[in-house]
């Protein structure tokens, strides 16, 4: 190979390498975390844990069923598996026995913060009926909760602002569970559902009883009231049709005898004078027909 030839390798590979290197951004770890009490830790560097709880048992367990643990991986690339989200956990369910002491290690691979947020606990042991992980990526931390008895399904989520509307919503599975969540991308169907097909518009906006979030049902429908624009049009073509062949022997008769000049000057400011009375006539036959 020639000098050139492994000049241009090399370069390849010192770019390729490079991107590579920006791609895998170094996750940190956040081991060391102050004890604010009542299960809230924290550190300086966007690291958070509320609502630990490693010994207490809910009302009804007697002791710990089993010591579980589970990896949860944040990141805007786990929303390339779901078309119209930005950000996605890599899994949308987990699901434990009750009186489980899970512990999650939450990784965020996005250089934004990210959470892992459970509501619907008891609130007599978790502030908010919360337990919460967070931590501004890339980064990781680790937490433990204890989960009560019942079969139960609950909302996991980030809270960060539109980030759970953007797809990072899951659910954490309690026994049997009980119910599901809506719009938790590749597991159920979406609250409100896009729809793509200009076709269907109509038979939407009229089996659709009126919601006030949708702008779309405020507008008249076609089918119930006629727009101003397809009367106008109506009126415009029977206009058409009516007067064409009265103006056709009307001109015809007008030009006789006279030179191309004259009916050149002639036809300006007849054209502007019948332009008028057009519109005059199309205007009142309008008023009258919607009076
Ligand atoms: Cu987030």
């Amino acid at each position: 190979m020639s000098k050139f030839t492994h000049f241009i390798l090399f370069s390849a590979f010192l770019t390729a390498s490079s991107a590579f290197a920006a791609e895998q951004r170094e996750i940190v770890e956040h081991k060391m975390l102050m004890d604010h009490g009542d299960g809230h830790l924290m550190d300086m560097d966007g690291g958070m844990v509320m609502g630990q709880n490693k010994d207490k048992l809910p009302g009804g367990c007697n002791k710990i069923s089993e010591d579980s643990e589970i990896t949860v991986r944040a990141g805007h690339k786990y929303a390339k598996n779901f078309p119209g989200t930005m950000f996605a956990f890599d899994k949308q369910e987990w699901r434990v026995k009750p009186c489980t002491r899970l512990t999650v290690h939450f990784i965020n691979e996005d250089n934004v913060r990210h959470q892992w947020m459970m509501h619907g606990l008891p609130k007599f042991m978790y502030d908010k009926g919360m337990f919460h992980l967070e931590v501004t990526g890339p980064g990781k931390i680790s937490g433990t909760l204890i989960l009560p008895k019942e079969d139960r399904t609950y909302l996991v989520h980030c809270d960060i602002a539109q980030h759970m509307e953007k797809g990072m919503k899951g659910q954490l599975v309690v026994g049997k569970g009980g119910g599901t969540f809506p719009s938790i991308p590749g597991l159920t169907d979406f609250a409100i559902p896009d729809n793509y097909d200009p076709t269907q518009t109509v038979a939407a906006t009229s089996s659709v009883q009126p919601v006030a979030t949708q702008p779309v049902v405020a507008q008249p429908s076609p089918a119930s009231q006629p727009s101003s624009h397809t009367g106008t049009f109506i009126i415009g073509i029977a206009l058409g049709l009516f007067a064409t062949p009265f103006l056709v022997s009307n001109f015809k008769q007008r030009f006789k005898g006279m030179s191309s000049k004259d009916v050149v000057i002639y036809g300006a400011s007849l054209g502007k004078s019948l332009f008028d009375q057009a519109v005059n006539l199309a205007t009142s036959l309008y008023r009258s027909l919607k009076k």
